[in-house]
């Protein structure tokens, strides 16, 4: 079975692109697995086949532990990277092509903890995919694009997989929609203005070093527009169609 990580920004789009995307590859012909791997998440817009709630839910630590909503998220992410025999056995059961899956918003669990990318690299060795989101109205400035440029290449390199840095809402912001498009064409720092932008502009150059392939597509979850972005990118990293079901 293929992966595909749904992480990125919090409140960007990554729960209901889950829901998205797996309609999207199931219309096409394919076998989707929907997993919800957010023990924080408080509802969902699609029908699991697997959730991680049924396991550990961030709630539950927190009444528990006493600690607050983010140590709560981050102590429930060690507890899954530690307890992988208690899920990956049931998704390694699921005879599909691929499966969605829906991870928590907090990106500290990717950047700075073990958890983010240890469950990623053990859920599946080779076959994975991140799909990083960012929601367009935070990329209101170049400062802000390339941070978050920054993380989806920190995590892909962390997680040693190829990442679409998807750029969602665009249905939101037709200006801000276009401005991106400026800032990815971006190819050295002289096109920048200021000193700040200049240095940030290297420092992801230089991140960019050790990371996999990365690519972009502004979508829209709401619309679906470009959602065919992702599958056409998707089913190219994984070589699709060998074992496509019809
Ligand atoms: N306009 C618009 N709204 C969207 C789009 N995608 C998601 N939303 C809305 O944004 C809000 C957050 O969406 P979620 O799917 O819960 O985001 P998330 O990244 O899973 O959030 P966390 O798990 O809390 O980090 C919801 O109200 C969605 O309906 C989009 O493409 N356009
Ligand atoms: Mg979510």
């Amino acid at each position: 079975m293929n992966y595909i990580f749904v992480t990125g920004l919090a409140g960007s789009g990554k729960s209901l692109i889950t829901s998205v995307l797996s309609d999207s590859l199931e219309e096409d012909g394919w076998g989707v697995a929907r997993v919800n791997l957010d023990p924080s998440a408080e509802t969902i817009p699609y029908v699991p086949d697997y959730d991680i709630r049924e396991l550990i839910d961030s709630k539950t630590i927190y009444e528990k532990y006493g600690l607050g909503s983010n140590g709560s998220l981050i102590f429930a992410m060690d507890l899954l990277a530690g307890n992988l025999h208690a899920f990956l056995p049931v998704l390694e059961s699921f005879d599909l092509d691929f499966a969605v899956v829906d991870m928590p918003g907090q990106l500290e669990i990717f950047t700075f903890r073990q958890s983010g990318p240890f469950l990623l690299n053990n859920i599946s060795k080779e076959n994975k995919l991140v799909l990083f989101l960012s929601d367009i109205i935070a990329l209101f400035d170049f400062q802000n694009f390339i941070s978050a440029e920054i993380m989806a290449r920190i995590l892909s390199a962390r997680t040693n997989a190829p990442t679409i840095h998807a750029i969602n809402k665009i249905d939101l912001s037709p200006q801000d929609t276009e401005k991106i498009k400026k800032y990815i064409e971006i190819k050295s720092p002289e096109e920048l203005n200021s000193l700040n932008e200049r240095y940030l502009f290297n420092a992801y150059r230089h991140i960019r070093k050790i990371a996999p392939e990365t690519t972009h597509v502004l979508v829209s979850a709401k619309t679906k527009e470009n959602i065919w972005q992702i599958k056409a990118y998707i089913t190219r990293v994984f070589k699709g169609g060998e074992d496509r079901r019809e």
